[in-house]
């Protein structure tokens, strides 16, 4: 079996940051690591989190206080619905929490899918100075009428982004998954990635939970998510 590796970089957006409208506690000690890791790997996604200004997910569109929950429709059959949690307005296409931070946008080359090409090495052959990396951009949430965790697809398993055909045309077999939050989106995206047959192991210096990160740990161990610290994967 090959082994060929992809960071795949998940939210690392500036709502979710420190005075970001649905910050993840003490979500900026990822950065750190996530930029050690950026130059390790050929092949680098990042994702955002990109919704409309009335996405179904807000609790100002339902006039309900945020984080409480409420039954939402799937969008091809309204008679069936799922109980889902509703947030803070956050990641609003084209405002200031949608972005990335500007630490990570200072190191890298932000791309889509089909312009890329693999990371050589970071330190250009005539400078010591070091090259961008280039990070292939993928959206989701912005159908207005879903909620998405996994980076893959929405909860209803209707819309497929990109991520698997891209991560697949590059032959990727191993996701070493960071960002945030570790409960909602990147245990999400890490367990869906199994069950699409990668093998998906979370950093666990590069994410932080919304709530107790040991049961977002436990979770993943359970559905087949490995776990490593960056020492370890850095003996890799
Ligand atoms: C996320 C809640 C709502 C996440 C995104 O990135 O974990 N959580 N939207
Ligand atoms: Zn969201």
């Amino acid at each position: 079996m090959s082994f060929r590796p992809a960071l795949l970089i998940i939210d690392l957006q500036n709502d979710f940051l420190p005075g970001g409208s649905l910050a993840v506690p003490n979500g900026e000690e990822v950065i750190k690591p996530i930029l050690e890791l950026l130059p390790q790997f050929p092949v680098v996604v990042a994702t955002k989190d990109y919704h409309p200004p009335q996405h179904i997910s807000f609790a100002s569109v339902h006039n309900q206080e945020a984080f409480t929950l409420k039954d939402l429709p799937n969008p091809e059959d309204e008679t069936q619905t799922k109980s889902h949690t509703l947030w803070p307005d956050h990641c609003v296409q084209a405002t200031h929490g949608c972005e990335f931070p500007e630490e990570f946008l200072k190191k890298v080359d932000i791309i889509n899918d089909a312009d890329f090409k693999p990371n050589t090495s970071s330190v250009s052959s005539n400078t010591t100075e070091k090259k961008p990396t280039n990070v292939v951009l993928v959206k989701k949430g912005y159908l207005p009428d879903r909620e998405y965790y996994s980076a893959f697809a929405d909860v209803w398993g209707l819309h497929q982004t990109e991520l698997e055909t891209f991560l697949k045309d590059n032959d990727i077999t191993d996701l070493f998954i960071v960002g945030l939050s570790m409960d909602y989106c990147v245990k999400f995206t890490a367990i869906d990635a199994v069950k699409r047959g990668f093998k998906a192991t979370v950093v666990q210096e590069a994410t932080r939970a919304m709530g107790k990160k040991e049961d977002a740990a436990m979770e993943l161990l359970t559905n087949g998510v490995e776990m490593i610290s960056l020492e370890k994967l850095n003996e890799i």
